[in-house]
Parts: structure tokens; sequence; C-alpha cells
């Protein structure tokens, strides 16, 4: 009997239509509800957020608090101040430079795991992790100021492993990476005391000054902020993209699946959750051992069907082509199904709720991180030393399961094909041929308006929005009107479900663009990878500019970013370190300033005099790619581009057809 009213409210639930535009979604929030099995979705219902909170204006960072200091109806100041006299504008500063560092943290300390066992594949200590991107080794080599021409591929790997490593501790000098970004960029970083030092160094110096009593300018917060998250793009985000591409493989275009009918009935489920790739890539391995195949066959199974979720899955779908079951509003409603006989998680973006979901299945959690276990579930610990012995093991437990299942399944039938894995080397050599791989025809597109310009469109799932809706209408609006889209994380998942991900998707862009997606060959949605990924488009945009044509800046370029159903604070980190390089970046949802208008007016107009870069904020849509649009027109008429472009009008039955999605 399907609940229909929320437990804690009393209230009617909302149409299980309105919650997802994802079919496969809304089954399985139907047979949740069916069998009273609670959901983020229905928790989101049933727990109003603290508009205090959601605004910034709640200070809980000493014991004389929490200090709450509301948004006026009018939009003015607040003038209340926190006990220690804390003005509204210095709590909302504090609390956005805390999401920064948290959410930088996350990607770091990612990096600082791959950077470790990057070193000791080099040094030959640990078996099964090697070198599989020589050309990637080199140029990093290069960019550490390493003669690699008289050094031999382990000396070099070494040396990588050991100068990434030190990226962490360092007290003094620039982040290397910085050095990628075009020269003007770097000034500008220097001038506005915005180069960042060494990681662990900025993010301590952020927490330090957010405590009670140190640093009171919100100004000075929002530099340190901007500090911290360039040490996530241009840092630990970047090293753990590259360090993973040498190991792994950088990615090329290849074809995967995606959504929840990738689960199959009469085989061993095992689905890959979270962001590290390190235990992933060697449970691929370990499931393709004809030992475990044997295993699962003994057990009744046809074989095992491994799977991804969130951005573990984008790492894997790139470099296998392992299918995709879901992005993040999806993990509780894959083991609904009934079918994953294990859920492995490493670290980020896991629901708690994954193991109270799976006590009433025959569902294995299985944490494999020392940093993120979870009460109740397995916990394998990745070692190493010795991994393909732990994806063994966790294999294994999954096997094992398998004959325990209860209930009946229900597995939903959608599933995409989708074409990913457009890593910032693979657009430059489809864009300009083997022999001279050039950013040139994409510039030269962009400058005679066939492409009116770039955007970056990534992030998360948030339960307390349409869930893919808001990526599906912002993207469709965008490549209508010609704009080229680069996408990552949960975003590009829900690209890959709605059919975007494939060349086919031309149909839904303007003349310009669907001329050069044909030409080419390519989406006009490029699939870039995990949230770490993010870097890529860093590179992309700083290759753009050095191609020449387009400015002498990031900021010059026609590009505007985009996270439409943000929720972790690492997408605060990423989306600060897009303004911080430039980047026009918009987030929907909430925004976490809004109870202090002095923090919101700086971060959304003051900031591009200083940075070039600034935030926008909307709850809808079409209205994030209006005015993405009209910022990247801005950008093309200083540029001196700006010719008459036929604009696309949208009538009623096209907005229609976008509600329909
Ligand atoms: Fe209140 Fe100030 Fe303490 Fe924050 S630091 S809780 S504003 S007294
Ligand atoms: S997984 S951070 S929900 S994109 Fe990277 Fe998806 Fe957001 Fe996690």
């Amino acid at each position: 009997m399907a609940q229909k009213q929320d437990k804690d409210t009393g209230k009617e639930k909302a149409p299980e239509k309105l919650l997802s535009v994802c079919d496969a979604t809304l089954h399985m929030i139907g047979k949740a509800r069916k069998e009273g099995i609670s959901t983020a979705f229905d928790r989101a219902e049933s727990m109003k957020a603290c508009p205090i909170g959601a605004d910034g204006s709640c200070c809980k960072n000493c014991a004389m608090g929490p200090c709450r200091v509301p948004a006026t109806k009018k939009g003015e100041e607040p003038d209340k101040v926190g006990v220690c006299g804390a003005t509204p504008a210095t709590i909302a500063a504090r609390n956005f430079a805390r999401m920064v560092a948290a959410g930088s943290s996350a990607h770091c300390d990612h990096a600082r795991g791959v950077a470790a066992v990057f070193l000791l594949a080099a040094q030959g200590k640990i078996p099964g992790y090697g070198i599989k991107d020589v050309q990637k080794l080199l140029q990093l080599g290069m960019d550490f100021g390493l003669d690699v021409e008289k050094m031999t591929l382990q000396e070099i790997a070494i040396k990588v492993g050991e100068l990434c490593a030190a990226e962490f501790g360092k007290q003094e000098g620039d982040l290397v990476f910085t050095r990628r970004a075009p020269l003007k960029r770097q000034e500008l970083w220097r001038k506005n005391n915005l180069m960042p030092r060494g990681i662990d160094r900025e993010i301590v110096d952020l927490m330090h000054r957010t405590h009670m009593g140190v640093d009171q300018d919100y100004q000075n917060l929002i530099t340190q902020a901007g500090r911290v998250a360039l040490v996530d793009g241009w840092g630990g985000s970047m090293i753990a993209t590259e360090l993973q591409d040498i190991m792994f493989g950088t990615p090329v275009p290849i074809t995967g699946t995606i959504n929840l009918g990738v689960l199959k009935q009469d085989e061993v489920n095992i689905i890959v959750h979270g962001h590290d790739p390190l235990i992933a890539e060697m449970v691929v391995v370990a499931c393709q051992d004809p030992e475990m195949i044997a295993l699962a066959k003994a057990q009744g199974a046809k074989g095992i069907n491994l799977a991804g979720m969130c951005c573990t899955a984008n790492e894997v779908l790139m470099r296998h082509g392992i299918p995709i079951a879901g992005n993040f509003l999806q993990q509780e409603l894959a083991i609904i199904t009934g079918v994953v006989d294990a859920m492995v998680v490493d670290v980020q973006c896991e629901m708690q709720s994954i193991h109270q979901v799976a006590e009433c299945f025959h569902t294995e959690i299985i944490t494999t991180s020392p940093k993120a276990k979870i009460e109740g579930a397995t916990h394998i610990e990745f070692d190493e030393h010795d991994a393909i012995n732990s994806a063994k093991k966790i294999v294994t437990a999954a096997i094992a399961r398998f004959p325990k299942r209860k209930g009946k399944a229900d597995i939903p039938r959608e599933t995409s094909q989708m074409v990913v894995g457009f890593s910032h080397e693979t657009i430059n050599y489809l864009l300009g041929g083997s022999f001279r791989a050039s950013y040139r025809p994409l510039n030269d597109n962009i400058i005679g308006g066939r492409i009116r310009g770039i955007a970056g469109v990534v992030g998360c799932n948030n339960a307390r929005t349409v869930h893919d809706q808001s990526h599906l209408v912002l993207i469709k609006e965008l490549i209508k009107n010609d704009v080229i889209v680069l996408t990552t994380g949960c975003s590009a998942m829900a690209c890959g479900k709605a059919g975007l991900l494939t060349p086919e998707a031309a149909k839904y862009c303007g003349s310009g663009l669907a001329e050069v997606c044909e030409a080419v060959g390519i989406p006009p949605v490029l699939h870039m990878g995990s949230c770490v990924d993010n870097s890529r488009i860093l590179i992309a945009a700083s290759a753009v500019v050095k191609e020449g044509g387009l400015g002498d800046d990031i900021s010059d370029l026609p590009a505007a970013g985009c996270a439409p159903e943000w929720m972790s604070e690492k997408a605060i980190a990423i989306g600060h370190y897009f303004v911080a390089s430039g980047v026009y970046t918009i987030f929907g949802v909430t925004f976490p300033t809004t109870g202090s208008k002095v923090v919101t007016d700086y971060l959304f107009q003051e900031l591009e005099e200083k940075w070039g870069g600034m935030w926008g904020f909307a709850k809808d849509p079409l209205e994030m790619a209006r005015m993405m649009i009209a910022h990247i027109d801005k950008k093309r008429k200083a540029l001196g581009i700006d010719k008459a472009r036929e604009r696309v009008l949208f009538d009623m039955a096209m907005r229609r057809e976008l509600d329909a999605v």
C-alpha cells in the first residue's frame, strides 16, 4: 500500500512526477513509497530547510552562539550583530569561506591519496598500478622543470610523484600548476593576493581566519577563500586528474550506457560509488578475473555486472566503458531494485541512508576508506600494497550475497547510450587533427559566430529541486543558442540519460553549433569526466586563450559556468575557483550568502572589477541560460566579434516541450 501521507507532517506527499524528469527514477520512487522505504525525495519534503542557515545568517563558531542575524524582508542588510559583535557580512563570509575550505579539502585530500599511490607505483612498490600515459608523464615532468631528456621514465615518475606530494606541505613559492594559466591571469592573482602557495597552508590559514575573533573583514575573507579555491582547481583537483590519467590512461571518446536499466537480474550486480578511482580500477580487474566469474557462476549467477554511481562511475566509464547506474539522487533507488548485491563506496557523496535502505534488502554496503566508514556497514579496507586482493575480497563478498536476494526484483527498463571521455587532449586532437592538434578551429568558429560561446555546466543533484530538470532545461537552451557545453559530474549523467551526449543531439542545437558538431562528429555537450576533472575545463579555457584571437585572459572569453542543482561544499569550492579564474558562474537552488546583501553584492557585482569573474544566482534554468548568454554576448562585444546574430525566439510550443523533459 503506497504511503500517501508524510509520516512526520501528516501532509499529502507531492505526486511522484513532480520529483524527477527521469522515468527510471520516478518508477523507483513509486516502488519505495509502496514499500514504505524512506528516500531523500520524501525526507526533503518532510524536513524543511532552515532559511536562516540556508542564507548564511547563522553563526555557531563559538559557545556564546549560535547567533542568528536573519535577512530582512526588504532585502536590506540586517542591523543585528552576534554576541561578539560579528556583523551579518562577517558571518555570511565566514560561513561561505568554511564551505570553500571543506570542499577544497575533499578534492585535495583525494589528490593526496592519489599522489601517494602514484609515488609507490613509480617506485615499483605496489603491483597492479603502472604508467599508462607516458606522454602526459613527460609533460608533467617538464611542468615541474625536470630535464626529462636526461632521465629514465622511472626517475621522472618518482620525481613527479615527490613533487606533486610536496605541493601539499609547501610553505613558500607558488603552486606549480598556476603557471598553466594565461600570464595575465597569473599577474591578476599576484596583484589581488590570490596566488596560492602550498595546499595545506592555504586551507589551514582560512580555517584560522574563520575562527571566532580573527578575520572580521568580509572582503579579506572572500579573498582568502579565493586563494583556497585556487588550491583546489589548480592544485588538488588538477593533481588528481593528471596523476589518474598517467596511471589509468587519459580518456578518449568511448561509448557507454547509463541509467538503472543497466542492472541485470541474472548476474551479480556490484556498484562502485563515490569519487576515488584507486579501488574501483582494481574492482574492474577483479570482476574480469576468471576465478571470480567461476565463483559467481557457482552461486547460480550468469556472471558479474559492474556498474558505477556518482563520480567513481565517471572515472571507470571513461576509461573502461563500465556502465553507469545513475547519479547522486539515484543511489538509494538502485538498492530498491532488489538486485544490487553490493554497493562499494570510497569517499564523498555517499548518503548514510544507503545502509538503512540496504537493510530492507540483501544488499551489502561495503566501505573501503578509513576516512569514510558508515555505522553498520561492512568495512573492507583498501590496501594499496595488495590492491587486487582487496578488490577480490570485495567481489567475493558481493557474490556471497547473490543467493540471498529476497522479494521481487524490479529493474526499470530505461537505459541510454552516450559518447563520453572528452579530455582536453582529445578535444585538441579532434579539432585540429592528428598532425597539428590545436584549438584553432574552435577559436575560429567562435570568432566567426558559428559557436556563440562556451559553457561549463557541472555539479550535483539536489533533493530540493526537480531531479535533473534544471540541468536539462538549461543545457538545451544553451545549445539551441549555439553555446557549446562542457559537462562533468552528475550534470554529465543527467545529460547522458537524456540523450544529449550523442552526435544526434545536434538536432537540439542552433544551426551554427549543429554545423560544427556534424563536421567534427562530436556531441554538442562534451562529457569531460568527474568533479575533480573540472580542472580539465580550466586547462581547456587556458588553451583557448593561448590559441589567440579571444583576448589575453580567461575572463576575456565568451564563456560562463553553472551548477544548477548544486548541493555540496565541493560545488561551492569549484564555483569559487571558476570565479577566481575569471569565469561568470551561476548557481541554482539557493545561494549561501543571501542573508547579507553586502556580501552578496560583493560576490555578484563588485568581484568582476577585481577578479574578472563573479558569482550569480537564479532559480529558473531559463533565467540561468539568459544570464549566461547575456554575459557571453557582453564578452563578444568587448572582443569586437559581436556580429548580428539571429536570436532564437522562445515560443509557447518550445516552452511546453521543455517543460515536458
Ligand atoms: Fe555568535 Fe560571534 Fe560566537 Fe559567532 S563567533 S557564535 S557571532 S558570538
Ligand atoms: S558526484 S559532488 S553529487 S556532482 Fe561528484 Fe555528483 Fe555533486 Fe557528488
